[in-house]
């Protein structure tokens, strides 16, 4: 696809019905988590769960546990951030399918460098933009309404892209061969995923559902590291973080602010049939 000033930012009736969802959602469980230092994010957690949160005062429980939901999330982002490779303060990078904007922000405050993130919702956009100048950092954080398969910014001007939880709304061959276009070469490509198993079969009740839930299509695993290979991306670390987010919907499932998805993907992370993934690569 070529970037024109006449192409549509939404490509499909599907995009559209993605970009109403996100421009609709406000869910208690990822606004009460944003309003606890201003970064708002859109990706579950990893790492240990504190438990004692659950323990002390019932009035304060729901406090404590937002807190706990919102450290592991932000320990997600960071361990993203930690694969991105060594970037320079006059580096840029790109958030593909950015939503409120909370890894942008966080990727701008470990490196100082300039970050725009795309996000097919208005709303969002908006919002991001709003987070960015109230953190004094919209100089260099940007959120743009745009594609990420068709993002019309100059070949090879980033030093990094990743995609946090946003590879399942699209063709993966047609977002690797526009991230392969805008990456500089010897640039990094990152995502942190869900991926249905190939080792268990087709997609299970519990992955058929969590599509449901959030209208996304996810990938096989396969399909990541055929696509990579097929658009000079070349995976140099696969980091199987299953084990590592089954806590956090443990906790999730417990707390107040459970939308009614979590038994859907414990069911499936512990059946077997869904992986959480990092993938990071080097485009060559
Ligand atoms: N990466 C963010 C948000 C993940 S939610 C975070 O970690 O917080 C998924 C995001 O993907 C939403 O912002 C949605 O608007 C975006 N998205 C889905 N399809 C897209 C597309 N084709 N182009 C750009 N963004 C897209
Ligand atoms: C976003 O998180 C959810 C997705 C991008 C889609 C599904 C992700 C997979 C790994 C399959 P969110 O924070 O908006 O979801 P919730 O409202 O449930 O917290
Ligand atoms: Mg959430």
């Amino acid at each position: 696809m070529t970037a024109t000033q006449d192409s549509p930012v939404l490509g499909s009736l599907y995009q559209h019905s993605v970009a109403e969802y996100w421009n609709a959602e406000r869910n208690p469980v990822n606004l009460r988590l944003g309003e606890v230092d201003g970064i708002y994010h859109h990706h579950y957690g990893i790492g240990a769960v504190d438990w004692t949160v659950l323990d002390g005062p019932a009035e304060t429980r729901e406090q404590r546990t937002i807190a706990e939901l919102h450290r592991l999330e932000s320990a997600q982002a960071d361990l993203l951030m930690s694969h991105l490779g060594p970037v320079k303060p006059s580096d840029r990078l790109m958030d593909a399918g950015s939503g409120r904007g909370g890894s942008s922000l966080v990727a701008n405050e470990r490196f100082g460098c300039r970050v725009d993130g795309v996000s097919i919702s208005e709303s969002q956009v908006a919002f991001a933009n709003d987070q960015a100048e109230r953190r004094g950092v919209a100089d260099k954080v940007r959120f743009h309404f745009k594609n990420m398969l068709d993002t019309g910014f100059e070949t090879g001007a980033f030093q990094a892209i990743w995609n946090n939880e946003s590879t399942m709304y699209v063709e993966l061959g047609l977002l690797f061969a526009e991230h392969a276009r805008l990456l500089r070469r010897g640039g990094r490509y990152v995502t942190i995923t869900g991926c249905y198993n190939d080792a268990y079969g087709l997609p299970s009740r519990a992955v058929s559902e969590i599509n449901a839930h959030y209208i996304c299509d996810i990938h096989p695993r396969s399909t990541y590291f055929r696509e990579m290979a097929a658009n000079r991306l070349v995976p140099v670390s696969v980091v199987d973080l299953t084990s590592a987010t089954i806590p956090y919907w443990e906790l999730r499932a417990k707390s107040t602010l459970a939308t009614g998805i979590e038994q859907a993907f414990l069911d499936a992370y512990k059946g077997g049939s869904f992986q959480y993934l990092l993938i990071a690569a080097d485009r060559i």
